[in-house]
């Protein structure tokens, strides 16, 4: 973590946050559920609305005013999110509905060409499903296998396994940064150099680090990186697909249709320049907009900032969960996790207890998380789960333990 991390206005910044004041029965909301979709500052909700009242059009099809005016907004925004995560340029950021239809993209457009029998995707055994279920069935069609690095006891990556799993047949390795239900911050980067080593392409589930945390795309060399603009102060309807531009350009498209081509006859087409290639169709222009609105105010907060605010509260709230020894917390020790908790109350069904928090207007998140491999792993069949943003105070987390303490008082 960087050592020159401010702590946040947090007071100021909730200002920007209008439905953090909702109140149920008189009691005011404590939102912990941000790593299902986070909430929405005022900025981004005006970009949308200022797109709508003043230069509603279709892109990249008209001469006239508005859709030159969307049109420029449309491509600066793919210029945006390229800085946002260090990418060379709007050639490498393909914009798509969210993580799942970017992982999806690829799984499609490159796996089903180019994985055959022999071949081996390497994924972890935290994988989300967008990532598992996609390489797991794309493999079954190609005759190609998925391996999976398994977790080691503290609820980590287990790198040695890595290196042993990672061989010259792998042709693509997966794996998610930081775990949706472990909070472990998994070394994507190093993963990478194994994976490149042996000729193989490294694909990063950013989904829970690129809205949490600073990240570099050319720093940890990765081939692919997928990402959701709602996780990040974005609306839904919003992702991205990172790649490097020579591995996109050698890329078959995904979608066929409109936008996407550059001369079509009755016999064949030729296929647009980067990104729009893999853009088939009128695009998601107000959400890719307001997705650039997005990154301007977590850049004027600060990524480093951000991260150092979640890490707080990730290891005060790990601390609080533990004071009394009938909390079982998965994934590694507080001081070493991204801004998540997930955990299981002795004796209370995960789903009995987000009932019980949601009386006192605390939400979190209670199932398996699209992670049910890994809580086969873990022996569990469902956990709880609070999750941080940048608004989140130390004063939500005690009212999350106030409220598991309701809930151990009902169960006693
Ligand atoms: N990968 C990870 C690591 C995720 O946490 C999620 C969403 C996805 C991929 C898929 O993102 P989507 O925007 O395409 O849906 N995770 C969660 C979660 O933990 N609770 O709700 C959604």
């Amino acid at each position: 973590m960087s050592q020159q991390a401010q702590p946040l206005d947090v007071e100021r910044l909730r200002e920007d946050f209008p439905i953090l004041d909702r109140e149920f029965d008189g009691t005011r909301l404590v939102y912990l559920d941000n790593a299902a979709t986070s909430q929405t500052p005022e900025p981004v909700i005006e970009a949308i609305a200022d797109y709508y009242r003043e230069y509603n059009a279709n892109v990249h099809r008209g001469i006239h005013q508005l859709s030159q005016e969307a049109s420029v907004a449309y491509e600066e925004a793919h210029d945006r999110v390229a800085e946002f995560i260090g990418a060379d340029g709007r050639e490498e950021i393909i914009f798509t509905k969210n993580t799942t239809e970017s992982m999806n993209l690829v799984a499609y457009a490159w796996g089903l060409n180019e994985l055959g029998p022999g071949d081996e995707v390497v994924l972890t055994e935290m994988e989300h499903h967008a990532s598992l279920v996609t390489w797991q069935q794309i493999a079954k069609r190609t005759g190609a296998d998925c391996k999976y690095i398994p977790i080691t006891d503290e609820g980590r990556l287990d790198m040695d396994a890595a290196r042993e799993l990672i061989t010259d047949d792998t042709e693509m390795v997966s794996a998610v940064h930081v775990s949706n239900t472990l909070g472990c911050i998994n070394p994507v980067g190093e993963l990478a150099d194994v994976a490149h080593d042996h000729d193989a392409y490294m694909f990063v589930d950013a989904a829970q680090s690129v809205p949490n945390r600073p990240v570099d795309v050319e720093d940890l060399d990765a081939d692919f990186l997928a990402f959701s603009g709602h996780k990040m102060c974005g609306p839904t309807g919003i992702g991205v697909l990172y790649g490097k531009r020579h591995v996109l350009e050698a890329m078959e498209p995904y979608l066929y249709g409109g936008e996407m081509i550059r001369k079509v006859t009755f016999e064949d087409s030729t296929w647009n320049e980067l990104p729009w290639k893999f853009e088939a169709g009128t695009p998601l222009i107000s959400q890719g907009i307001a997705l650039a609105a997005a990154c301007d105010y977590l850049d004027d907060l600060g990524m480093e900032n951000v991260e150092r605010h979640e890490a707080e509260l990730a290891e005060y709230a790990h601390d609080r969960l533990t004071e009394h020894g009938d909390v079982e917390v998965y994934g590694p020790p507080g001081d070493d996790r991204g801004g998540l908790v997930a955990f299981n109350l002795d004796g209370v069904h995960a789903h009995d207890l987000s009932s019980i928090l949601n009386d006192s207007a605390v939400a979190i998140r209670a199932g398996d998380h699209c992670t049910q491999p890994l809580h086969d792993v873990l022996g569990a069949t469902a956990s709880a789960r609070a999750s941080f943003y940048l608004y989140n105070t130390h004063k939500e987390v005690d009212r999350l333990v106030e409220a598991i303490d309701d809930a151990r008082q009902l169960f006693a």
